[in-house]
């Protein structure tokens, strides 16, 4: 045989066994959520709500370039951070009741080295603070004028982060000054606008490093000092590298109550996959209180080790991003009530 037709047929042989070694291995199962699982070590983002989808792109430049899935997570959210007219997260946040906009975030690595922010105002991108907490100090949390005077300490610039058009509307709310954030699900507001949609994301890399990072204003018109669960490790986030990451969304009480997010992740640990374990820790909140779970909205996404993705909400109406080498989707979470 010729040099050249040995080649041609080694490389052939070469390339179906790699073929054959892709199929035994490159899963791509259709989950109930319409999700694919992805193949394990190939990097993927996904975030919560339909604004996911700028903020993965954001995470993906850096997951894609082979970078860290700590700097991708930090990269996503400060897109949602830094935009005026989303009003849940960072500049342009719904402010609380005192009309003061509040912002609340943290970080988690594949180390679970951990920073969070809690009640920060005049700061931009509180995920950025975050990540200085848990690379520069022995900490974990700071909060309020604390976490303030740490982020100008480090070159963070003061900034007034109530547009006119979130200070209008929390004038219009002054008016009745109704105090119910425990009653709020979506289209609460007026004009059936929504009072909350936390960014929570959590990335996986190519080394099949896992990463997340939350991020929000918390729940619209709240009591001043008012923290929900987003800065709370646990809770609004969760990082495991042997087994998964998981984040949340929706009235932080409730998954305060149940550290949501490292539930998520316990119930990957048994086993179970994305949604099947976010939808344990939904009917862990509305077992515990039925008719109070029927009143609020909490959803839950999550990504385990190999790449597969799910969520689970109480409510209809949760959304989530998902971006890898094959999709860029936003897909909408099976819920428990109709
Ligand atoms: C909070 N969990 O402050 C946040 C709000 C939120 O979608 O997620 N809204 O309780």
């Amino acid at each position: 045989m010729s040099d050249r037709r040995k080649f041609v047929k080694f490389s052939l042989l070469s390339s179906a066994a790699i073929l054959v070694g892709r199929k035994l291995f490159a899963r791509t199962e259709i989950n109930s959520a319409g999700g694919y699982d992805t193949v394990k070590n190939e990097p993927v983002v996904i975030s919560t709500w339909d604004f996911g989808k700028e903020a993965n792109a954001a995470a993906w430049e850096v997951l894609n370039k082979g970078g860290k899935a700590l700097d991708a997570v930090e990269n996503g959210v400060k897109v949602p951070e830094a935009d005026p007219n989303n009003q849940s997260v960072g500049l342009g946040g719904r402010p609380d009741r005192d009309g003061r906009v509040t912002l609340d975030a943290c970080i988690m690595d594949e180390n679970s080295k951990c920073g969070s922010v809690a009640c920060l105002e005049h700061i931009v991108h509180p995920i950025s603070v975050a990540r200085l907490v848990m690379e520069k100090t022995p900490h974990v949390m700071i909060v309020g004028d604390g976490a303030l005077q740490f982020a100008l300490a480090n070159g963070f610039k003061k900034e007034n982060l109530l547009t006119p058009k979130s200070e209008k509307e929390w004038k219009e709310w002054l008016k009745e000054s109704k105090y119910e954030p425990q009653k709020n699900i979506e289209n609460a507001l007026p004009g059936g606008k929504q009072n909350h949609d936390t960014i929570g994301m959590v990335a996986m890399d190519k080394n099949g490093d896992l990463s997340g990072a939350c991020t929000t204003s918390g729940l619209a018109y709240k009591m001043h000092g008012r923290v929900g669960d987003s800065p709370i490790i646990g809770a609004g986030l969760f990082v495991d590298n042997e087994v998964g990451a998981a984040t949340s969304t929706g009235v932080g009480e409730e998954v305060i109550r149940i550290v949501g997010s490292h539930l998520v992740v316990e119930l990957m640990r048994q086993g179970l996959d994305p949604e099947s374990a976010c939808k344990k820790a939904v009917e862990r909140i509305s077992n515990r209180n039925p008719e109070a779970a029927k009143q609020v909205q909490v959803g839950f996404l999550a990504l385990n080790k190999k790449g597969q993705y799910g969520a689970f909400a109480l409510q209809k109406g949760f959304s989530y991003a998902v971006r890898n080498g094959k999709e860029e989707k936003i897909y909408e979470s099976q819920h428990l009530y109709p």
